[in-house]
């Protein structure tokens, strides 16, 4: 018998529906926290095997989540590939940017293999631990990896890339390329080491106008889906194109994914609209209506999962938990979402 989510990933509408929530494991849970002081830093953490499944089944274990994600990063890729990384404490990620065809040429995707056992050892250590969970593997998708890479870290508006996309197409459509192979790479091998879902985070995707968005979201995305599911025809794919707005059917139609993410702005009876009725939708409670908690969030809860019944959907944020959240309101989203 299949596990909830992916049972709903092939179509099926599931009442209660399954739910976990992104960023589930992280800064907010002390038991991540005292984890993370003896780790020192982020990428310790996410390529030391043991500590990694530790805090990737915490979340699971004190709220019984349908799904494990496995706690690492997206930017691990860029880091595979060789471009320096680090996370400054407050800050985010910092990385040297890539602006020409000189930074290009620093990475390299033979490093990658090696690079990224660590992280394969942590998918092992997860699955022999998830029980009834669906453990998931994921990557950031090669748009939203490339604007920390081009960038150099966060940004508000990512100019640089976006810039770089118009004024240098043949070096950015480099980047993408090696960024579609390495992550058709890294998926595969989560896959081979036990993930049994992939997600491909598409954060910034939104920022696109339709033209650029069909170019270096959804094209990079339907490869990567169907070299993926080449290999591993029974894995399913979520996307999550956040703030994909309109495009989000056709987004969905075009990649081949068996889900969908639904941000938070997103109204969830329009999304179902705009997507097949078989693609799963996953979503989309503001993760600032978790901090707030409360008789609203538990109401706003029941009313996504109303919106959807008879539906495939998987309860989920519209983006990941905030470090300020209660672990309590995290237990009282759950309950109320199984139906308490
Ligand atoms: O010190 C710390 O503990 C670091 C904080 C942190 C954590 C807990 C970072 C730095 N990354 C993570 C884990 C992480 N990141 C997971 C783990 C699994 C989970 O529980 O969900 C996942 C899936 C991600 C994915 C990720 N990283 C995304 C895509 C999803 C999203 O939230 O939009 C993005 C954009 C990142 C980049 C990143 N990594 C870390 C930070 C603070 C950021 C955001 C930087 C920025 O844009 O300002």
């Amino acid at each position: 018998m299949a596990k909830r989510i992916e049972r709903v990933l092939a179509g099926e509408a599931i009442w209660p529906p399954p739910a976990w929530l992104m960023r589930q494991a992280g800064r907010y849970l002390p038991e991540y926290r005292a984890i993370r002081a003896t780790a020192g830093d982020f990428v310790t953490l996410a390529t030391t095997p043991a500590m990694a499944a530790e805090v990737t089944l915490q979340p699971v274990r004190r709220y019984g989540m349908d799904a494990a994600i496995l706690f690492s990063d997206i930017l691990m890729v860029p880091w595979a590939l060789g471009q320096g990384l680090s996370f400054k404490a407050g800050e985010g990620p910092v990385l040297p940017p890539i602006r020409d065809a000189q930074g290009l040429a620093g990475l390299d995707i033979r490093r990658v293999p090696g690079a990224i056992t660590p992280i394969l050892e942590a998918v092992r250590l997860v699955k022999a631990g998830v029980g009834d969970a669906t453990l998931i593997g994921f990557a950031g998708s090669p748009f939203t990896v490339a604007c920390y890479m081009v960038e150099g870290g966060g940004s508000k508006d990512f100019a640089a890339v976006r810039g770089l996309a118009y004024a240098d197409p043949a070096l950015f459509g480099a980047l993408m390329d090696l960024l579609v192979e390495t992550t058709i790479l890294y998926l595969k091998a989560q896959i081979d080491a036990g993930a049994e879902v992939v997600m491909v985070f598409d954060t910034w995707a939104g920022m696109l106008p339709p033209r650029q968005f069909r170019m270096h979201v959804i094209e990079p995305t339907r490869r990567i889906v169907s070299a993926v599911k080449a290999a591993h025809p029974g894995v399913r794919v979520v996307g999550f194109p956040r703030m994909a707005g309109m495009l989000l059917g056709e987004y969905a139609a075009a990649t081949g994914v068996d889900g969908v993410g639904v941000d938070t702005a997103a109204d969830l009876g329009a999304a179902r609209g705009l997507v097949a009725g078989g693609i799963a939708l996953q979503g989309n409670l503001d993760p600032l209506l978790l901090v707030a908690g409360g008789a609203a969030m538990e109401d706003e809860a029941r009313g996504l999962c109303e919106a959807l019944r008879g539906t495939p959907h998987i309860f989920n944020l519209g983006h990941g938990i905030v470090p300020q959240t209660s672990p309590d309101h995290v237990g009282a989203l759950l309950a109320a979402v199984r139906g308490g």
